[in-house]
């Protein structure tokens, strides 16, 4: 039998009370095989993506707060090096890599885990939110939700599936769409944007990708966008969407940080049109007006990201190539300048967290 030796403290990325800078700590504790609970693993990560939702969670952003002291952190990939006492019917063993995902665990047996909506279970932890996350060497998880990797795509490649990949996966599955359909992008240059350009594309949609300045453009089309728009620059991006589609959008993917990405949405859908939205500003509100949406028939739904079944799809088709993540390796210690970029939007795709390098 594989076994692992497990050291008593480790690196980890500590955010200590809401809005507090980014502290490393180089003596975070490690919990020992002895420790984990049955059904909880220990992953020793290789790498980990930073989402703008990790930024979110260390600003206190959003409605709900984040456990404090916080380790952050979504998008993890790494070995299964223990697994608790007792656990039964594991479906992972020691030495099996695999991914941390937001939703770290839920309990399987309500109604909407039954129904395959296990992210809105009652009794779910989120991974760098109500659980410590994955900016950090070793983390806790959960063996019922941890998402084998196949073989054939690095972990480093792997990670910002986990999050930014299985939610635009599941976002574009739910949008009602057929090949051929006109799909709208709001933030198609960050991290979920320019993974979801490229989840539509293999669904034979057709992207018209909006963001702002020259290097997600550039990356934007060519990970095979058909039309670009700067909402900077952009005066009227509803004529503009209405004049490119022919009467409007099939679909719009909503993945903009703020609520300016929803403005306009309802205005430049065709009638039937369906608004994901999936961006998760804190405390915008989606403005839409009633009488259009319902003289257009438009669908607005709130997509939040995938189940089990949805991270195994969505890695499948990263593994097989059919879509790549665009992104750069840092060190952990860098979080703090990294999360300075995302505020600027200056990333293009995403930052993925080097565990090896501390
Ligand atoms: O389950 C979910 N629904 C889920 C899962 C993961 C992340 C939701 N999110 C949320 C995050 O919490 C965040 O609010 O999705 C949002 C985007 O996450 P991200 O892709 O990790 O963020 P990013 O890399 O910073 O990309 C955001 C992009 O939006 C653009 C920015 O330029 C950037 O490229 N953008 C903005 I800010 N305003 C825009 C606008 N008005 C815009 N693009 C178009 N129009
Ligand atoms: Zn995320």
């Amino acid at each position: 039998m594989v076994s692992f030796t497990i050291p008593k403290t480790q690196t980890a990325a500590v955010v200590d009370h809401s809005g507090a800078d980014i502290r490393i700590d180089h003596q975070f504790p490690v919990k020992s095989q002895e420790e984990l609970l049955p059904g909880e693993c220990l992953v020793k990560l290789d790498c980990s993506g930073a989402c703008h939702t990790d930024l979110h969670a260390a600003l206190g952003d959003w409605p709900l707060p984040a456990k404090t002291p916080l380790i952050g952190g979504h998008e993890g990939v790494g070995i299964v090096v223990a697994i608790g006492n007792n656990t039964a019917n594991s479906p992972v063993k020691l030495g099996d890599r695999v991914g941390i995902k937001w939703l770290a665990d839920s309990c399987l047996n309500c109604e909407d885990c039954r129904k395959g909506r296990e992210q809105n279970c009652s009794k779910a932890k989120l991974s760098g939110f109500t659980v410590d996350g994955t900016f950090q060497e070793y983390v806790v998880s959960f063996v019922n939700h941890v998402t084998p990797i196949p073989e054939n795509i690095s972990s480093d490649e792997a990670a910002s599936v986990l999050c930014a990949g299985v939610t635009v996966y599941r976002a574009i599955k739910y949008s009602q769409t057929v090949p051929g359909d006109w799909i709208v992008l709001p933030g198609a240059g960050g991290g979920l944007g320019h993974l979801a350009v490229q989840y539509a594309r293999v669904r034979g949609l057709r992207v018209i990708a909006v963001d702002t300045g020259d290097a997600k453009k550039e990356l934007c089309l060519k990970l095979g966008a058909e039309k670009w728009i700067d909402f900077m620059e952009c005066k009227d991006i509803v004529s503009e969407i209405v004049s490119i589609t022919g009467g409007g959008a099939h679909s719009a993917v909503v993945t903009s940080a703020n609520g300016a990405g929803y403005r306009q949405a309802v205005d430049y859908l065709r009638p039937g049109g369906t608004l994901m939205a999936v961006g998760l500003p804190g405390k915008a509100t989606l403005e839409a007006s009633i009488w259009w949406t319902v003289f257009k028939s438009i669908s607005i739904l709130g997509s939040y990201v995938g189940n089990r079944q949805d991270a195994i799809e969505a890695i499948d088709i990263a593994a097989r190539g059919q879509v790549k993540v665009h992104f750069a390796c840092r060190p952990l210690k860098d979080l703090e300048d990294v999360y300075e970029g995302m505020k600027a939007g200056k990333i293009a795709g995403r930052i993925v967290l080097d565990m090896s390098q501390k």
